[in-house]
């Protein structure tokens, strides 16, 4: 693994969780999430820890039911009723999920619940998520293309074959299973199982 990178060296002191992980050679790079001015953002909060899921756009509201919003923060919220549904031309190609830990986390899983859930000729109007671009706070995981199952029950995202440590991850659409009534991309339900390092 280690062979792949160049290593920021630093002292031994400091590093023993890092250690643990077999990472007593360096410290992953923290690199400033790209999130624009025009992305939307709702914070995951679980016992002290905060979790930032930004949105590069999100759907607006429908003006004649005007009931349902489609937010970053129905991608957290456990209910698959609830979705997060891109804002842009077309189907989304390119629009983008960052999320953002509030401190270094070793990534263990990330799991996805495709579609708009809530019924099932809502999950087959709306656009799917086909592929998946991945991308870490530290240049030196390779950004990986996912292929995702059409269905909107819980799937995971392959991660890279090694640990992966990061301060955000972001996920970006590259294509998708088109929607048969509209070119809105959505995603009910996003969550990464990662546990904190604390060098
Ligand atoms: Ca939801």
């Amino acid at each position: 693994m280690a062979r792949r990178f160049s290593w920021v060296l630093l002292g031994a002191a400091g590093l023993s969780g890092l250690a643990s992980l077999g990472w007593a050679q360096g410290v992953p790079e923290r690199r400033p999430a790209p999130i624009g001015e025009g992305a939307a953002c709702a914070n995951l909060v679980i016992e002290r820890s905060v979790t930032k899921y930004c949105v590069s756009s999100v759907l607006k509201q429908d003006s004649v039911v005007n009931r349902f919003t489609y937010g970053p923060e129905n991608l957290f919220d456990r209910d698959d009723r609830t979705a997060w549904v891109e804002g842009a031309p077309g189907h989304g190609i390119g629009e983008w999920i960052i999320i953002e830990f509030d401190g270094l986390r070793q990534v263990k899983a990330i799991e996805i619940n495709n579609g708009y859930n809530k019924e099932q000729e809502l999950y087959l109007k709306n656009s799917r998520v086909k592929e998946i671009k991945l991308e870490f706070s530290d240049r030196r995981y390779r950004r990986s293309t996912v292929a995702l199952k059409d269905s909107g029950a819980p799937q995971p995202i392959a991660l890279p074959n090694e640990p992966v440590l990061a301060y955000w991850v972001k996920l970006s659409i590259e294509s998708v299973y088109p929607g048969m009534k509209f070119e809105d991309t959505a995603i009910s339900e996003l969550h990464v199982v990662s546990e904190p390092v604390r060098p």
